[in-house]
């Protein structure tokens, strides 16, 4: 099953499942994703087996459907638009899970501190974001003022519900501040944490929907004036550890929300030359996790 929330003028926040081109309004019967995953941890059934039964009696109610393309657009109060897949109240990041990510990380900041923890059974955790740090599909991400060198981190994300295993997939953006990262490692919370420094969606995938989580492949490119100016590729096969093994870790002496995100870490390296200007578009897309579009803006430092 793929879910979504979105927002349609006079009726506010919608909750859909996506069939091929078109979105089935099941919020008669499922107010919000998180309370359909609310309801299906308390029956002790996936996320799959209960969006199918909101889907059935959505149906049974005659539920709207409306075209997906008629929501890809930028968050305004009058037009329809995608919502976060999720109102999550805690955001977190795996770091240093793909090999390219450490050894780019050691060479530029000459250390070996990320090829370390590549090799350490302790994964790299860290607090990412709320909610109102991020921007949903078709929002603006953003560059901090005192950054000159900030990258997408194009990755996969996982919902967390009460157990280790994903209860869904979905599509982040850990846009971060590398220079400031490069600086000193201690800079990181900084360079990851401010506003509109992540995005997330366009959708939850189940894992019933997503098929092998280790052979999730997600493109990215970054658009400039229209023109490509970058494209890069990774697979989660390329991913060193578990997705329970990361939640696992995660949640050890640390109550972690129904509904956290957690990334799971990027496995592409853009160039310096592909650093993230004002007006930018920032594409991310995966076979089995849709699309995630984001423009860009430099922040004023207020
Ligand atoms: O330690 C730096 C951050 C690592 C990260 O975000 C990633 O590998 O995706
Ligand atoms: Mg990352």
């Amino acid at each position: 099953m793929k879910l979504v929330q979105f927002f349609v003028p006079e009726l506010g926040k919608r909750v859909g499942v996506v069939d091929g081109e078109k979105v089935i309004d099941i919020t008669e019967v499922a107010p919000t994703t998180l309370a359909l995953l609310e309801r299906a941890i308390a029956k002790k059934r996936g996320l799959e087996e209960e969006a199918k039964e909101a889907l059935e009696e959505a149906m049974r109610q005659n539920a709207p459907t409306l075209d997906f393309a008629s929501l890809q657009n930028s968050p305004a109060p009058d037009k329809p638009h995608l919502l976060f897949p999720i109102d999550a109240a805690e955001i977190w990041g795996a770091g240093v899970t793909y090999k390219r990510s450490a050894e780019e990380r050691d060479a530029d900041s000459q250390t070996d501190i990320y090829t370390r923890v590549y090799f350490s059974d302790r994964p790299e955790l860290f607090f990412k974001a709320t909610l109102h740090r991020c921007a949903p599909p078709f929002g603006e991400i953003s560059v901090r003022s005192d950054s000159e060198f900030t990258a997408v981190e194009a990755e996969v994300a996982v919902v967390i519900g009460l157990g280790n295993q994903p209860v869904a997939f979905t599509l982040c953006n850990d846009v971060s501040a590398w220079d400031i990262e490069r600086a000193n490692p201690l800079y990181l919370p900084q360079s990851k944490i401010y506003a509109g420094c992540c995005s997330f969606g366009p959708m939850l995938v189940t894992p019933e929907q997503v098929g092998d989580p280790y052979g999730i492949v997600v493109k990215c490119r970054i658009v400039r004036n229209g023109v490509v100016i970058f494209e890069g590729e990774a697979s989660t096969s390329q991913l060193s550890r578990r997705y329970d093994e990361l939640i696992s870790f995660l949640r050890r002496d640390n109550p972690i929300p129904v509904g956290t995100v957690l990334t799971t870490g990027t496995g592409i390296m853009p160039p310096p030359e592909a650093s993230l200007h004002e007006g930018d578009i920032v594409e991310i897309e995966s076979p089995q996790l849709g699309k995630l579009v984001n423009k860009v803006r430099k922040l004023r430092g207020n």
